[in-house]
């Protein structure tokens, strides 16, 4: 049998310099993507919720989370390119305020969470005070388990959210003051079994402005979205993805899809695929992660582990491609290109790679969008049932 790729002719010695400047220039922005990392230190005292909100960060469930004490080391939780490392409380035996900061490699961490439920304790304040103070690192103060403080606050005083907010936000204040530290602190009440609700996405907005570049890229693509505009910058970075994809593609290793005029990378096609359900929060183990909020989560993300379970394989991907391209020729492939596809023609398999993973992964980002709004509705959903059921019990 005659190999399919023997009249492929290589495709870099055609590419005109401008064009090879631009393909080299995507591959290194893929490249600069993938190697960045993010790192970003949880303080807090032992059950304050550290590891669930680690999670409810990450989209995935990546920390152990329990009402048992865990170890009281730092342990470090890689998602993507964010390295989440969970550190003690500094109100400990094992962890005094005197030697904490100094026991941590200070310059490596990207910004710090000081993560707190329930009450503040004198030490960890303190320590905020010395990273932000004396060492001039980002503190992000949270306080959560909110909705139990809620829930409390309604159930003990009946007031509103919005009134046990402001109680929690003055014994702050008044904490501060009596322990002499400025109060500067901007504080965000959470709960990570709540992520769509209270401060979180302020909060989530406000540590991806700790980081700028390439590194908040990083973030945006690795961290939840659980709300509309999240979600569509999260499309906004995946349409940029794609185009890098594309224009790498018009230079890399083809192989034919059978029955087309088309050659394309299908390895770069998978890794670009695996990247989208990830920045949309839609690979296996993600998907799992939303599906425990609740029935209606659950079912959904049942269905797109299924479906989109697939978009992973060769076969898919060499469908879906094939799908795109059928009955139409070479010239009418590579006009989909255009301008830059055209500098690219030079080649016409260039600029066929070019469109069509251009084409194909622009549908899979729209196909996974509309498919990740529709789970975090259904988290919605399952989280303002689980609360009228919590009320109804108290
Ligand atoms: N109601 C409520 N419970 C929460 C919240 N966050 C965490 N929890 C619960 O609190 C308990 C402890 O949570 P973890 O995330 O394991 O706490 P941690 O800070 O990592 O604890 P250690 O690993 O022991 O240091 C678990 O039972 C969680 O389900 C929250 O926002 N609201
Ligand atoms: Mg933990």
């Amino acid at each position: 049998m005659s190999d399919p790729n023997q009249d492929i002719e290589p495709l870099e010695p055609r590419l005109p310099d401008r064009v090879k400047k631009r393909v080299e220039a995507a591959q290194r922005a893929i490249d600069e993507f993938e190697s960045c990392h993010v790192k970003c230190g949880f303080i807090g005292m032992s059950g304050v919720g550290k590891s669930s909100l680690i999670n409810s960060l990450a989209g995935e469930r990546i920390a152990k989370v329990g009402i048992v004490e865990s170890t009281t080391e730092p342990q470090a939780f890689q998602h993507g390119g964010v390295t989440f490392v969970d550190l003690p409380g500094c109100s400990t035996m094992s962890w005094p305020l005197e030697t904490y900061a100094k026991r941590l490699d200070l310059p490596s961490f990207d910004f710090f969470v000081l993560v707190t439920a329930g009450r503040f304790f004198e030490d960890d304040l303190r320590l905020y005070d010395e990273l932000v103070h004396v060492h001039k690192k980002h503190v992000f103060v949270v306080r959560n388990k909110f909705d139990q403080d809620v829930r409390d606050a309604k159930r003990e005083h009946a007031w509103t959210p919005e009134r046990a907010a402001d109680e929690v936000r003055e014994n702050l204040a008044e904490n501060l003051e009596k322990w002499g530290i400025v109060p500067d602190v901007e504080l965000y009440l959470v709960s990570a079994l709540r992520p769509n609700w209270y401060d979180f996405r302020s909060l989530r907005e406000a540590l991806l402005g700790a980081v700028d570049g390439v590194k908040r890229m990083r973030m945006r693509a690795d961290i939840s979205a659980w709300g509309k505009s999240e979600m569509a910058q999260k499309k906004v970075l995946a349409d940029g993805r794609v185009k890098r994809y594309a224009l790498a593609s018009a230079a890399s290793a083809l192989s034919p899809i059978p029955g087309t005029d088309v050659l394309i990378d299908l390895s770069l096609l998978m890794k670009m695929n695996h990247e989208i359900m990830h920045i949309f929060g839609l690979t296996e183990k993600q998907a799992e992660y939303l599906g425990t909020f609740g029935t209606n989560a659950s079912a959904m993300a049942q269905r797109l582990i299924r479906d989109l379970g697939k978009l992973a394989s060769k076969e898919a991907v060499t469908a879906g491609v094939k799908q795109l391209s059928t009955g139409r020729s070479a010239a009418q492939l590579a006009k989909y290109a255009g301008p830059i596809g055209y500098a690219i023609g030079a080649s016409v398999s260039g600029a066929i790679g070019y469109s069509m993973t251009m084409r194909y992964g622009q549908g899979v980002t729209k196909e996974c969008y509309y498919d990740a709004l529709s789970l975090i509705e259904a988290v919605a959903e399952d989280i303002l049932e689980e609360e009228k059921e919590l009320e109804a019990y108290a």
